[in-house]
C-alpha cells in the first residue's frame, strides 16, 4: 500500500514524514530535485506479535505500508500534480499548513487550512480534466475517421460525464461510477479517483482545538485529524516510556504513525488475515469483502489459480483456545469454498493444486 504526503510548500509534509517513519529527511528547506523521500514502515500489528509468541516461527512478517513524501514548490506548485509519480500511489495524505511561524507566515501568508485545502484540489482536478479532455478528444476524432465501435462509443460516455463533474469542480471520487465504466477509465490513474485524507498539522498553541475546521473538512467527505507533526519528529529517539509521557502531556492519544496507519486502512477500506506455521507467521492487507480465491492471490498467483479450499480459524479463538488442536476439538476449525469472504483477523491455510 503506497501513501503519498502531498500538499504545499512547507506544510510540513517531511516533518509528518519523519515522524511517521522515525527517520530524520532534511526539512525547512525546497526539496529542489524533485525526489520524493521514500520509507517503509511496519505496521505492528499486535495480533501478529501475538500469534508470533505461539507458533515461535523463524520469521514474522508485519505488513506494510509505503510513505512517500512530495516536495513542493510556491513557484511551480502545479508541477507536484501534474507530474506522473502521483499516479502510482494508492492514496493521499493531505498535510495542510495550520501553524504559525514568523518566517513563513511573512513569505507564505498566516494559516489557511481550508483555502489550502481547495487550493489542492483544483490542481488535482486540472490535472485530471487536462488527460480526460485530452483522451475524449482523440476518441471523438476517431469517430470522425469512421472509428466507433461499442466500446469506444462507452468509453466517450463516461469521458463526458468525467469531464462535466471536473468542470464543475467536482473531483471524480464523489460520482457512482459502475465497474465497467470504473474500468475504462482506470488506466488512467486520474487523482481525484484516489482516496485521501487530511493531516491538519497544527503548532502546539492550536492542537486540539480545531474541531470546527476538521468539521468543515469532513463535511466536504474527507477523513480528517488533527497532528501536531514538528512536536512528534522532535520525540524521535527517545525511549518508549519518555516518548509516552510527553504524548500524554500534549494530549496526544496515540502516535502519529499509528493513527496515520489506522487512517489508511479506513480510507481504503482494507482488513488484515494471516498465515501462520513455525516457518512464518505473516500478515497480508486485502480489501473488506475480498473472498478467499482472491485473497489467496495476494500470498500467490499460484494459490488463486489452484484455489481448492481455504483451512480457517480466527485469531480471536486460537488465542482463546492456545491450539489448533483444541480449536479442532471445539468445532472452530472451518473449510471455506472460494467465495467465501474472508474477514479481518481470519487465519488461512490454502489448499490448493496447479
Ligand atoms: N513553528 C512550527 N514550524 C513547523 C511546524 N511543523 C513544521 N514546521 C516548520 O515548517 C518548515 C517546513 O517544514 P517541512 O516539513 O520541510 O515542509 P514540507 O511540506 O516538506 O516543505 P516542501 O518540501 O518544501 O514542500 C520547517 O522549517 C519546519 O520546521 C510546527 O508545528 N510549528
Ligand atoms: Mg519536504
Amino acid at each position: 500500500m503506497k501513501l503519498g504526503l502531498v500538499g504545499l510548500t512547507h506544510s510540513g509534509k517531511t516533518t509528518l514524514f519523519n515522524a511517521l517513519t522515525g527517520l530524520s529527511a532534511e526539512t525547512g528547506y525546497y526539496q529542489k530535485n524533485n525526489e520524493p523521500n521514500i520509507a517503509i514502515t511496519e505496521i505492528r500489528d499486535e495480533r501478529v506479535t501475538n500469534l508470533s509468541k505461539l507458533y515461535e516461527p523463524q520469521k514474522t512478517i508485519y505488513s506494510s505500508l509505503e510513505i512517500l513524501d512530495f516536495p513542493a514548490d510556491e513557484e511551480e506548485k502545479k508541477k507536484q500534480f501534474n507530474g506522473p509519480q502521483l499516479k502510482i500511489l494508492d492514496a493521499f495524505a493531505v498535510v495542510l499548513r495550520n501553524f504559525s511561524d514568523p518566517i513563513l507566515d511573512q513569505s507564505l501568508g498566516t494559516p489557511d487550512p481550508l483555502k489550502d485545502l481547495e487550493d489542492i484540489e483544483i490542481e488535482m482536478i486540472l490535472s485530471d480534466l487536462q488527460i480526460a479532455e485530452k483522451r475524449l478528444e482523440k476518441v471523438q476524432l476517431g469517430f470522425k475517421r469512421g472509428v466507433k465501435t461499442a466500446e469506444t462509443l462507452f468509453e466517450e460516455k463516461v469521458l463526458l460525464r468525467i469531464v462535466e463533474s471536473l468542470q464543475n469542480e467536482k473531483p471524480i471520487r464523489g460520482l457512482e461510477l459502475a465497474p465497467d465504466e470504473e474500468k475504462t477509465i482506470r488506466g488512467f490513474q486520474l487523482l481525484t479517483q484516489k482516496p485521501m485524507m487530511v493531516l491538519v498539522n497544527s503548532g502546539e498553541i492550536n492542537y486540539l482545538k480545531n474541531e470546527e475546521l476538521l468539521d468543515k473538512i469532513r463535511q466536504k467527505g474527507y477523513i480528517a485529524e488533527d497532528f501536531l507533526g514538528r512536536f512528534e519528529m522532535e520525540l524521535i529517539g527517545l525511549d518508549e516510556e519518555d516518548k509516552q509521557l510527553f504524548m500524554e502531556d500534549m494530549g496526544i492519544v496515540s502516535s502519529a504513525r499509528d493513527r496515520v496507519i489506522s487512517l489508511a486502512y479506513r480510507l481504503l477500506g482494507y482488513v488484515n488475515f494471516f498465515t501462520v506455521g513455525k516457518g512464518e507467521v505473516r500478515a497480508w492487507a486485502i480489501t473488506a469483502g475480498t473472498n478467499a480465491q482472491n485473497a489467496a492471490g495476494v500470498i500467490h498467483s499460484d494459490l488463486q489459480r489452484g484455489f481448492i479450499r481455504a483451512e480457517c480459524f480466527s485469531y480471536d479463538d486460537i488465542m482463546e483456545y492456545g491450539s489448533e488442536k483444541v480449536l479442532r476439538e471445539k468445532g472452530k476449525f472451518r473449510l471455506e469454498g472460494k467465495n467465501y469472504l474472508v474477514n479481518d483477523g481470519d487465519i488461512l491455510s490454502i489448499r490448493f493444486s496447479v
